[in-house]
């Protein structure tokens, strides 16, 4: 029998547990750890499932469904879990340097660079990403006014692309090992002759399939917030959150696909001899390089501009003021999209460039500052003369404002090639891209979990847990990479799992604190929502409006039905929602109501998500009919798809319009909440604008008009 025709390279020590019984030792005893924590947490999914059974509407509800709204949610879902994989390692990498500094610590060389890889790549592809897009899923069609983005099936399709990879990575905890190569994988480390196991396969294959994901989604984004705007809303009009959006998505279509080339090339040399990045044989690492930073110097931009999408929306509404400078925001936004493209080859200063090329990269990069400075003013100016509430939401925001500051001036020195020369690959600029990343992307996102857990889910978080949070997260960040700058100055590289070195024992100290109080964040952050599901009855804000917000998802009902907007809005101003409160005339009834058609659920993206993570896998272990079958089965699907009819429901008018009077009523009836009473048990998302606050704040219900025109 030629078990390798069935089961390819994998071999029974490939399973971590075969390392553990092999040579026994407290490096490989985490391995096996990690890797037993991930069967049992699969098993212990697979039994609550079972026993609740939840499989039904887990498929039904969730899986199959296209609603961007779930899209979205399933996307953040992902990150969550990512995240908390992710973060144990960093604080896992943070204990092996301190107890390596006299002494050898715990971990083997091989298995810390295991850590920081899985961390780097999780973090970016796994955590970072699916956040942004989750959240862009759910909050841009509801802030344009529209029922869903243009295509919802390929919107599923991305989400099961992102979580076969993340699947996939998480699969590399119990079979095989993974990569060594950092989340950049430079060959000629990562090609076959230094790196031929199947660990650089597992980053290839997983960051593919979230790249292509990536891909399909800025398509989908970038069509949508073209085409499906609602009447009224004019590009300058859409809100900044949106404008982000947008810029990101078109950023996503320009610097995923070198990341694809680079990944599908990476893979040429190590499966079929090719010789793209080899030294030698004519191939040349430079190409590789280029490559993954023309991605790379953007990829942070995707990031960071929806955080900064956020930051506008936040800012505003918890300053009860109209965004400063709207556009001067849009066009810096802009004008970080395209420098964005321009600068790339600052991540290899040292690698052999003129002088001459060097300076003008260097230069074009300090100009990134420029649009950057421009965005901080408006929101310092947004602040100024405002009515600031100190909300979980908006103490991260000046939390960001601080440190993110501090981040990027230290962005400018390391863009000075002779500084970099210098401070290159130490851990100087670990401390320079988590100061960017965390108070910028990370708390970004995590605002926008407070500010739109409401709109989501119909109740607010628990506030007092929330800031909780907030105060170990933020000094904690800072305690854990500060001395970074430091430890980086006195020459600790990076990626480096033992210096024996005391003096930087204070410093490796205190950043372990950080990191430390970092997890007791995370901790309370999840302890926040399970006491604020559990206390969902008196948070409960049904009535979809509990920050007096000023975009258009603040007009509908918490949770948003499935259609979203009963009648699709008309807008004729910015901050349309805020308008029409402060005109007296938000929530009115429309005249009339028409049937709407939304797209039945499918088993198609599951389908083609499930076949693709075989795929991979099969291509990691060389499993060559797996290969194959997995290939042709995702053609079936699409195929199969392609034949199908029944794909649309219509939902009849009087379904909408009875839960929509429903909720214009209880709109209507329901006492407003003044500023200074939002985060009691009286806030049931009815906002009194402040503009009203004192006065009676009654609505005018007259006579019946389109609403919000
Ligand atoms: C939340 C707390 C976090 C801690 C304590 C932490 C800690 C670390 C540590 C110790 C390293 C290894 C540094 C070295 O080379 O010696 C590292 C690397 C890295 N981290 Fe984090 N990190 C955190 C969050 C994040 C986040 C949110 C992101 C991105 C979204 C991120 C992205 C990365 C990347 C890309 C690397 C480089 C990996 C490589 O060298 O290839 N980290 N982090
Ligand atoms: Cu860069």
């Amino acid at each position: 029998m030629n078990w390798e025709l069935i089961f390819g390279q994998i071999k029974w020590t490939s399973f971590v547990f075969a390392g553990m019984i092999e040579n026994p030792s407290l490096s490989e005893a985490i391995a096996s750890g990690a890797g037993s924590i991930a069967v049992l947490g699969a098993l212990a999914t697979v039994i609550l499932l079972t026993v609740k059974g939840w499989w039904v509407p887990l498929w039904r509800d969730w899986l199959t469904s296209v609603d961007h709204k779930k899209v979205g949610i399933m996307y953040i879902a992902i990150a969550l879990v990512m995240f908390a994989r992710a973060v144990i390692e960093a604080a896992l990498m943070r204990a092996q340097q301190l107890a390596a500094t006299e002494g050898a610590g715990f971990l083997s060389a091989d298995h810390f660079g295991q850590l920081f890889s899985t961390h780097g790549t999780i973090m970016i592809f796994f955590v970072a990403m699916p956040f942004i897009t989750g959240l862009m899923n759910y909050v841009m069609p509801l802030q344009i006014g529209a029922r869903d983005v243009s295509f919802p099936l390929l919107n599923a399709i991305s989400l099961m692309l992102t979580m076969a990879g993340a699947i996939l990575i998480m699969v590399s905890l119990v079979v095989g090992q993974f990569s060594t190569g950092g989340w950049s994988a430079y060959p000629p480390f990562t090609g076959i002759e230094f790196s031929p196991g199947e660990g650089v396969d597992y980053w290839i294959w997983a960051v593919s399939l979230g790249s292509i994901g990536s891909t399909l989604t800025g398509l989908n984004f970038a069509v949508t917030i073209y085409k499906k705007r609602c009447p009224g809303m004019t590009l300058f009009r859409m809100p900044l959150f949106t404008w982000t959006t947008l810029c990101t998505s078109i950023l996503m279509i320009f610097a995923m696909a070198p990341l694809t080339a680079a990944t599908v090339m990476l893979a040429l040399d190590r499966y079929a001899g090719f010789h793209f990045f080899t030294n030698g044989d004519g191939g040349n690492m430079m190409n590789y390089a280029n490559l993954f930073w023309l991605f790379g110097h953007p990829e942070v931009y995707i990031l960071i501009l929806p955080a900064f999408g956020v930051w506008s929306e936040v800012v505003a509404t918890f300053s009860s003021k109209r965004i400063y400078g709207y556009t001067s925001l849009v066009y810096a936004t802009m004008c970080i999209a395209v420098l964005s493209f321009a600068v790339w080859l600052h991540h290899f200063f040292t690698m052999g460039q003129s002088a001459n090329v060097n300076a003008i990269f260097g230069i074009a990069t300090m100009i990134i500052g420029v649009p950057t400075g421009v965005k901080v003013y408006d929101w310092l100016l947004t602040m100024v003369g405002g009515r600031i509430r100190f909300s979980t939401a908006m103490l991260y925001h000046i939390n960001f404002l601080l440190t993110f500051i501090l981040g990027g001036m230290t962005g400018v020195l390391l863009a000075n090639p002779g500084v970099d020369f210098q401070v290159h690959n130490t851990l100087f600029l670990v401390a320079h891209f988590h100061n960017m990343i965390i108070p910028g992307v990370l708390f970004g996102m995590f605002a926008a979990v407070q500010f739109w857990f409401p709109k989501v889910f119909g109740f607010r978080l628990h506030e007092g847990l929330g800031r909780a949070s907030f105060w170990c997260f933020a000094p904690g960040f800072l305690l854990a990479f500060f001395p970074l700058y430091w430890l980086g100055m006195m020459g600790a590289t990076r990626r480096t799992y033992m210096w024996s070195e005391p003096a930087y024992l204070p410093w490796l100290a205190l950043a372990m604190l950080g990191a430390a109080l970092i997890l007791a964040g995370f901790a309370l952050m999840v302890m926040q929502i399970v006491v604020s599901v559990r206390q969902r009855a008196q948070l409960a804000a049904p009535l979809g409006d509990p920050w007096d917000g000023r975009a258009l998802e603040w007009s509908i009902p918490s949770p948003p039905p499935a259609w979203n907007f009963a009648v699709l809005p008309a807008v004729s101003s910015q901050d349309p929602f805020y308008e029409a409160k402060k005109a007296g005339i938000a929530y009115r009834s429309p005249t009339t109501y028409e049937d709407i058609e939304v797209p039945r659920n499918t088993a198609t993206a599951p389908l083609i998500g499930l076949f693709a993570c075989a795929w991979a896998f099969a291509l990691v272990w060389h499993i060559w009919w797996l290969v194959i079958a997995s290939f042709v089965l995702i053609w079936v699907v699409v195929i199969a798809r392609s034949f199908a009819t029944d794909t649309e429901e219509t939902i009849p008018a009087a379904t909408v319009k009875a839960a929509n009077e429903a909720f214009l009523a209880a709109a209507r009836a329901a006492p407003g909440v003044s500023r200074d009473r939002e985060m009691t048990s009286e806030n049931r998302g009815r906002a009194l604008p402040e503009s009203l606050e004192g006065r009676s704040g009654a609505i005018s219900t007259g006579p019946a008009v389109e609403v919000l025109s």
